[in-house]
């Protein structure tokens, strides 16, 4: 029995993982172990053998029970400590300085369009890039015949012969997404629709895709007055200046009427753009009041309700707030680039927190 003992105890001394604890428990006291078999030896045993055997034996089975609770124990604190050691992490390290992605320029300067217009009332919405000619011309009070269809070099989509449905196209702006926004919610409304738009044209200042910001604010007491002070408004946070002269030339445009092209006043000292100061001026946006057959297109009575709408280019306002030479350069997705002229991932635009840090 001594020989047992000293055996299973120096085995589970020395057991290097749960595995060999649990075989060496299945040897020695499972129930075809060999304490199992010794205590089966008891029945051929005198009654006085058996009175020092059978306590004995008991002992023997207890005592290395307890042993391999013991080291059962002692390997799983082991294997806590070597997991605290080998996943230890310094969560007071300095974040990184060499950033791997960054915003595109076209993502922040939607989203500080958009926080400068929330900040307005002004709420987002959004469309299908591919809709019908109907909203994106007709509701529009651009007819069939109409020139401008022509000169927005629309992609058409592709129609097998027999199919009758409605002709669609890439939209050329997102106005088609006011129309549906205006049949959705009806009147008084203030949106904003940042978004792609598609044209057949390329050259430094065109690609066949680019984004837009369209807005329009329909209420019963609306006027070029309330579309003056807004467009001041935004000129003034987006271009981070205390103050801005606008000006507005007549201009047309089929859905309003009348129509303006909105200039600020601007200087290029040594190429760069100031605005607010000098003696240039600089095209940033058309306007104008909602043509009532706009109006009716999108389910609003224009004698009882009229509005203001306006729209720009992102990725040119982009381009004049941040130095990009070539529009093209947007799209070409070459890393360097993205790097000089992306943005920090966790620095949102806000207008107390500041726009462009
Ligand atoms: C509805 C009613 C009116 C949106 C408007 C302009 C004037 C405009 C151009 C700016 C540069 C397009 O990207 S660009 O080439 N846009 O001049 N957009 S008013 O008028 C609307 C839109 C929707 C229902």
């Amino acid at each position: 029995m001594d020989d047992l003992k000293s055996k299973y105890l120096t085995q589970i001394a020395d057991a290097a993982d749960e595995a060999v604890l649990e075989d060496i428990r299945i040897a020695a006291v499972g129930k075809k172990g060999e304490v199992a078999l010794k205590m089966r030896e008891l029945g051929k045993m005198t009654a006085e053998e058996r009175q020092v055997a059978g306590p004995a034996l008991n002992a023997l089975k207890s005592e290395i029970n307890s042993a391999l609770a013991a080291k059962k124990a002692a390997l799983a604190d082991a294997a806590l400590d070597e997991r605290l050691r080998s996943e230890w992490l310094d969560v007071t390290l300095p974040t990184r300085t060499q950033r791997r992605g960054t915003i595109h320029p076209i993502s922040q300067v939607s989203e500080e369009v958009t926080a400068i217009f929330a900040e307005m009332g002004f709420s987002v919405a959004e469309g299908p890039r591919i809709d019908t000619d109907w909203y994106n011309f007709d509701a529009l009070n651009i007819p069939g015949h109409h020139p401008a269809r022509a000169e927005m070099d629309t992609f058409y989509m592709h129609r097998a012969e027999g199919d009758n449905r409605p002709p669609h196209v890439l939209r050329t702006h997102t106005s088609p997404v006011q129309i549906r926004s205006m049949e959705a919610t009806g009147a008084p409304t203030r949106i904003i629709c940042p978004g792609g738009v598609y044209r057949a044209d390329y050259d430094q200042t065109h690609t066949p895709m680019f984004h837009q910001v369209e807005g329009l604010a329909i209420d019963k007491d609306i006027s070029m007055a309330n579309l003056k002070w807004v467009l001041e408004e935004f000129v003034k946070s987006y271009f981070e200046v205390d103050g801005v002269d606008l000006r507005f030339r007549a201009s047309h445009f089929p859905f309003t009427e009348p129509s303006a092209e909105v200039d600020i006043r601007c200087s290029w000292e040594g190429g760069t753009l100031k605005v607010g100061e000098g003696d240039d001026w600089l095209e940033i946006l058309g306007s104008g009041m909602v043509h009532p057959k706009v109006l009716e297109a999108g389910g609003i009575d224009p004698a009882e309700w009229q509005g203001f709408a306006f729209g720009m280019g992102i990725d040119r306002i982009a381009m004049l707030k941040y130095g990009v030479p070539d529009l093209r350069a947007f799209f070409d997705s070459d890393l360097r680039w993205l790097r000089h002229y992306g943005f920090a991932a966790l620095d949102v635009p806000t207008l107390h927190g500041g726009l462009s840090r």
